[in-house]
């Protein structure tokens, strides 16, 4: 736990009815259904505004996510400038094939950023006047075991303590929510993988109508896009990488080469991100103690190849407001908020087997032997070439049915 600075007598104390720790999609999506609901909350947010906006990570929204985001008065944008996918390119080797996600499930992805995501989160709690704090420091939780919670944290020069009836831990994986559970109260399930992604977002349209994930002897590559102008694309690293390594020029020469495809051309522009990032799998249950509730990375994470992360926190937030939503109604019940933990499990270890299986199919995985790498090329070319292996891909890809739909 980082060490609290006491300013001389400055404690203010504040009351609310939900703490929302962290201002991702979790965070920002829990405030915005809480506040359709009628629930008071306060988001605490370490960073500063510009970071939140900037931070860029996924790209591909579930059918469920779009529509609780429209639902809750903030997709007008994503309406306007999020692109429907009814499908994906899988390729092997210099082989592409269109899987008819729309087709085959009935529902499609929509491609927009979740750093456009956040800013129109962001603008409509600001535009509201909901209480948003940014730059939080400090943040920790007390009064759990004595069931009087509090945040406390330090803004500017003022300490704080909000007192709240429950707090919503949506700090990410490097947060510190999970961290207040007592020791012992949850069990942890984590896999670390001997490969990265290495991401770039180029200014350039896209070589492609819809997503391509490609494999060939090279490793893992995908092709996906953030608009009609920018495009989005990774490449598997080792995770040792120094990114400093790769110029420009060496990351399109080898997106030439693992995308490869007689007759097709991939277009160079201009880079303007340019990270790596390591791939893990983790699960942390149960995702409550006591009137904390954790959602999206701080309880969970998947490797991105299911492109699921941000999906799940959505996921998992919808149902936390309902529940909350049954516990301050007239009536009163609280049978919902101890279901929480495990109605969310039963998706995230959907997710989990899902974003693995992706991965371990699409990656070359170094510490395989060459009887497991064949394995992996013929779940690929099945999932290509059978309509009931493509449509349990896509089932999943899609996305199941959200709580309450
Ligand atoms: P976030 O987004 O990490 O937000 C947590 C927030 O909490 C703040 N915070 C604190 N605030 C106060 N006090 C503290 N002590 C705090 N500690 C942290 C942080 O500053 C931050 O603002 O978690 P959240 O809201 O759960 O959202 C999860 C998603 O961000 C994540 O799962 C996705 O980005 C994962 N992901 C993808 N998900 C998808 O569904 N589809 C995709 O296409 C997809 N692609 C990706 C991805 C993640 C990637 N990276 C970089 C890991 C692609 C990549 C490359
Ligand atoms: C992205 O556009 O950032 C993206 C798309 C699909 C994935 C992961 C990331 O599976």
């Amino acid at each position: 736990m980082p060490r609290r600075r006491r300013l001389k007598g400055t404690v203010s104390t504040d009351r609310t009815q939900v703490a929302i720790i962290g201002a991702g999609p979790a965070g920002l999506t829990l405030g915005r259904l809480l506040e359709r609901a009628g629930i008071e909350a306060v988001i605490l947010e370490s960073r500063d505004r510009e970071y939140c906006e900037a931070r860029v990570r996924a790209g591909v929204l579930e059918q469920g996510t779009r529509d609780v985001l429209i639902e809750a008065g903030v997709g007008e944008r994503l309406q306007r400038e999020g692109i429907l996918h009814g499908g994906i390119h899988l390729q092997l080797d210099a082989e592409r094939t269109r899987i008819p996600m729309q087709e085959l499930t009935g529902r499609a992805v929509t491609i927009y950023g979740q750093t456009e995501l956040v800013k129109d989160l962001i603008a409509a709690r600001v535009q509201s006047e909901a209480p948003l704090v940014f730059e939080a420091q400090d943040v920790g939780i007390e009064g759990l075991e004595a069931d009087q919670p509090a945040v406390r944290y330090r803004h500017g020069d003022v300490e704080h303590e909000l007192r709240a009836d429950f707090i919503a831990g949506c700090d990410g994986f490097h947060g510190v929510s999970r961290e207040s559970f007592p020791a012992g109260t949850q069990q942890l399930w984590q896999r670390d993988y001997p490969f990265a992604w290495l991401g770039i977002l180029a200014h350039v349209p896209p070589s492609t109508d819809e997503l391509i994930y490609a494999r060939n002897a090279r490793g893992f590559a995908l092709h996906s896009m953030r608009s009609h102008e920018l495009s989005r694309l990774y490449l598997q690293v080792d995770p040792s990488e120094d990114i400093t390594d790769w110029s420009d020029a060496r990351i399109w020469d080898e997106l030439h080469q693992r995308l490869a495809l007689p007759g097709w051309e991939l277009e160079e522009g201009p880079l303007s991100e340019k990270s790596i990032t390591p791939m893990r799998s983790f699960v942390a249950a149960p995702m409550r103690h006591r009137s904390l509730f954790l959602a999206g990375d701080a309880a969970h994470i998947v490797p991105p190849t299911g492109a699921k992360g941000l999906n799940l926190a959505i996921a998992d937030v919808v149902r936390l407001a309902a529940a909350l939503a049954d516990h301050y109604a007239a009536s009163g019940s609280d049978a919902a908020l101890d279901a929480y933990s495990d109605g969310c499990l039963q998706r995230v270890w959907r997710a989990q087997h899902f974003s693995w299986w992706m991965t371990q199919m699409l990656h070359v995985d170094p510490g395989v032997d060459a009887y497991g790498d064949q394995l992996a090329r013929s779940q690929l070319r099945y999932v290509c070439n059978s309509k009931a292996a493509a449509t349990s891909l896509a089932e999943n890809y899609v996305g199941m049915p959200f709580y309450g739909e």
